[in-house]
């Protein structure tokens, strides 16, 4: 349904339809289960990663506790993280992804 505005509702409309959306950084959090190749094929699979940066980005997490994958608007970010869970719990490994605002 049409809403009416009045002057200084439309003008914050405008101010914010303006604004870049929130972003949301992926995260890969460590463990002490899931198997290296295991989390560099996640990467490469969901992240679009060549097999070298996967490799790095593995490896910072695995020595870091946690690392980013990469930074989406909310529903990206959201279906990264229900992808990488249910591929990972598919597979029986415990490896979690999470998401947190920038
Ligand atoms: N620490 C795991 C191992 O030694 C590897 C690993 C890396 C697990 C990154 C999760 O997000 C992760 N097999």
């Amino acid at each position: 349904r049409t809403q009416q505005l009045d002057g200084d509702q439309l003008k914050e409309a405008e101010e914010t339809a303006l604004q870049p959306p929130p972003m949301y950084k992926v995260i890969l959090n460590n463990d002490d289960y899931t198997p290296m190749d295991f989390v560099v094929e996640v990467l490469q699979r969901f992240f679009v990663m060549d097999v070298d940066k996967a490799t790095q980005v593995m490896m910072a997490v695995h020595y870091q506790g946690k690392g980013v994958c990469g930074l989406f608007t909310a529903e990206i970010a959201e279906t990264k993280v229900a992808q990488v869970n249910k591929f990972a719990r598919m597979h029986e490994h415990p490896l979690l992804c999470t998401m947190e605002q920038e």
